[in-house]
């Protein structure tokens, strides 16, 4: 995908670059690819999973001005034991930055049995006045600090508050160009996930999405909390399961009874909604894991405090971490300007054929500033 940027297509590209970073890829014979599909050329198939393509905002949000609500409540939490296990994939069926498996132990901790919700966000909203990144305007002269030199300022009409939704196309696409499903819509945001005219009435119990790391890190610091590791978030995923490719167990996640909500019949332009939502499903609306948590595989991505990089768990030394909070800063050699936090456990999007990330092991990442539609996340604390 080229970077020869011109001012229409400014918005449209800084789009893929999150898209890209967010919807996961496979690696294949040493290029990474973002899917298969056998009814496409094979040439249409390879791509660059994460091209070097811009973050959306480059607009850091602060949380000096949020003051925790000093609720030091545990309710709505689980908590999760302390222990050992062997972190990373365990079989074939990671991409490479989940290997090599590695020893960790976690220190006990207490998690959100469910991913934040509308209504926990809106009390967040209600009690500090936050704004979102999705809510406010692109900060241009932070956004061309991740461009090429020279690159053009983009129209104003561009230049505003607005967010990715999906939109699922009416036929077979190449799976190399996520254009073809997402959408930049102005006026996108977390009350409004799909756009001005959608709203999140009624869906109080439905997870909060189209929140970026920094926004999720504001609710956090409101709520007396703070994002979990990745290691707590995979440990609490395998939830005291020994090398099991699943929060649930070994069982293929189409077999039995809908364990997730993920995406079933050929992504992105036929789903089938097997497992009976299309989009982001309520919270707790499939079984808990052995730990009582909801929604640890699929429905949204879940922000994690570390930073990303592809390389960290081949550059562990020590015989086991103890409580990691991951690399010291972030590396993502197929986008190296654009530093990444790491998000966990896929979501309404995630197919066999895509991406899998319903793993207890799947990593990916996307830029701090970004939020999407199917991205959203979970607290822990002590
Ligand atoms: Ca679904």
């Amino acid at each position: 995908m080229s970077l020869n940027i011109n001012m229409n297509k400014l918005i449209t590209i800084c789009a893929l670059g999150i898209m890209a970073a967010g919807l996961g890829c496979k690696q294949s014979g040493g290029t990474t690819v973002v899917a298969k599909k056998d009814s496409l050329p094979a040439g249409d198939t390879v791509m660059s999973c994460t091209s070097n393509l811009p973050s959306r905002f480059a607009a850091k949000a602060s949380t000096d001005s949020i003051t925790a609500s000093g609720n030091s409540s545990y309710a709505g939490m689980v908590k999760v034991p302390g222990g050992d296990f062997l972190m990373g994939a365990a079989d074939k069926a990671g991409r490479p930055d989940e290997y090599p498996q590695h020893a960790v132990h976690v220190d006990g901790f207490y998690m959100d049995a469910t991913e934040v919700t509308n209504g926990m966000f809106s009390q967040f909203v209600k009690a500090t006045g936050y704004v979102t990144t999705a809510e406010r305007t692109p900060d241009w002269s932070e956004l061309k600090k991740q461009l090429p030199p020279g690159t053009p300022k983009p129209a104003d009409s561009l230049l505003v508050a607005a967010s990715l939704v999906f939109t699922p196309p009416a036929h077979p696409v190449q799976l190399n160009d996520v254009s073809q499903w997402w959408q930049w819509v102005k006026g996108a945001n977390w009350k409004h996930p799909q756009g001005p005219g959608s709203n999140i009435k009624g869906k109080d119990n439905f997870p909060v999405v189209q929140v970026s790391w920094d926004d999720a890190m504001a609710y956090a610091k409101w709520a007396g909390k703070r994002l979990p590791t990745e290691a707590e978030w995979e440990w609490a995923a395998r939830a005291g399961l020994t090398n099991q490719p699943f929060t649930w167990g070994s069982e293929p996640v189409e077999k039995g009874q809908p364990k997730a909500n993920i995406w079933q019949g050929h992504f992105p332009d036929y789903n089938t909604v097997t497992d009976g939502y299309a989009r982001v499903a309520p919270v707790q609306s499939f079984a808990a894991n052995a730990y009582g948590l909801y929604d640890m595989a699929g429905n949204v991505w879940e922000w994690c405090s570390d930073w990303y990089r592809s390389d960290y768990y081949a550059q562990i030394n020590a015989k086991k971490l103890i409580n990691p909070a991951g690399p010291a800063a972030s590396y993502d050699p197929e986008e190296p300007t654009v530093p990444k936090r790491v998000v966990r456990g896929g979501s309404f999007l995630c197919h066999a054929s895509y991406c899998a990330s319903y793993r207890v092991s799947a990593r990916m990442k996307t830029s701090p500033d970004t939020g999407l539609e199917h991205t959203g996340f979970r607290c822990v604390k002590k």
